[in-house]
């Protein structure tokens, strides 16, 4: 038997909030490489919710409203965020793990949010090529996927903080960066200035995945209530995750992927758990959902022998 709550899967077929279409196809194609299949196989009882979907005709009003900002699809973001916070909160109230498809890492505002009611000192986790710690001033490309960790700390347009009421939904204190290879300047001085905890591709080459991984355990797990990990498959190698919006090369392999996953199922820190920005119009034989379903089994318990 295994000892892993029941996992509630939530799919967000969303790519607003993503420079490029085609991650809104992501939660399809992780659920088809067996995803659920896989976890049952391991004796994980493992349900499926739904989608959060976004109404067509919902958006309009408040488009028109808010037209005149520089962020890109703001109301769009809003409502999946909004409906998607309430979904992950009513998860965690029901006692199962949320696992979170995305999607573009937009989606990490509605979870976080939906999190952040249930615990007052939300670590999180944030495998990703980028920090995602851009606000509207500071963006070079108006996409809120670059934006949704920024929000998180309560930072940004007040439609976007303010979902779910509570804000900020983090402290910076509580995240941990892994991964990082390509940080605008604005956000580079927001790590700095906050003083938050960053492992970038230097470090993972420097010290090892398997040090950076006890290092991060170690300082999350010290002062956190529970541990949300953001997965962004943009922080592997393009040669491993091809089928993914923004590649950046000199990414983690597969292993090192792996390694940082298997590492948290033996800490047994992680409460929830999203996978974002895969983009199956990009990929190459739907090797990163295949790749996302493999580090999804291994967050959650798989093992080799
Ligand atoms: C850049 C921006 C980003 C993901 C790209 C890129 C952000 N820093 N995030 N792909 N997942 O536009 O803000
Ligand atoms: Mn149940
Ligand atoms: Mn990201
Ligand atoms: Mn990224």
């Amino acid at each position: 038997m295994s000892t892993v709550p029941t996992i509630s899967a939530i799919s967000v077929p969303f790519d607003l909030g993503a420079g490029r279409r085609g991650a809104s196809k992501g939660p399809k194609t992780i659920l088809q490489a067996g995803l659920l299949r896989g976890l049952q196989q391991m004796g994980i009882t493992a349900e499926h919710t739904g989608e959060i979907r976004l109404p067509d005709d919902q958006a309009a009003p408040l488009a028109a409203e808010v037209n005149h900002t520089n962020l890109k699809y703001l109301a769009e973001v809003v409502e999946v965020n909004t409906r998607l916070a309430k979904e992950v909160s009513r998860v965690v109230q029901q006692g199962h793990f949320p696992l979170i498809l995305g999607g573009d890492h937009s989606i990490a505002i509605g979870t976080i949010a939906g999190l952040s009611e249930h615990y007052t000192n939300l670590g999180v986790i944030w495998i990703d090529a980028h920090s995602d710690l851009n606000t509207a001033e500071t963006s070079p490309s108006g996409n809120i996927h670059g934006m949704s960790l920024a929000v998180s700390l309560g930072m940004g347009h007040p439609l976007l903080t303010e979902i779910q009421h509570k804000q900020p939904k983090i402290k910076p204190e509580n995240i941990v960066l892994i991964g990082s290879r390509s940080l605008d300047e604005g956000e580079k001085k927001l790590i700095r200035s906050l003083g938050i905890k960053c492992f970038t591709m230097y470090d993972i080459d420097r010290k090892g995945m398997a040090h950076v991984m006890q290092e991060a355990i170690d300082y999350i797990s010290a002062k956190t209530d529970g541990v949300h990990l953001s997965y962004d498959v943009d922080s592997l190698d393009p040669l491993e995750a091809p089928g993914t919006g923004t590649t950046v090369k000199g990414g983690l392999h597969f292993r090192e992927a792996h390694l940082a996953v298997e590492m948290l199922a033996e800490a047994g820190i992680v409460t929830s758990a999203e996978f974002v920005e895969v983009n199956p119009l990009l990929d190459d034989n739907n090797k990163t959902s295949h790749l996302a379903v493999g580090l999804i089994s291994s967050l959650l318990g798989k093992q080799i022998l």
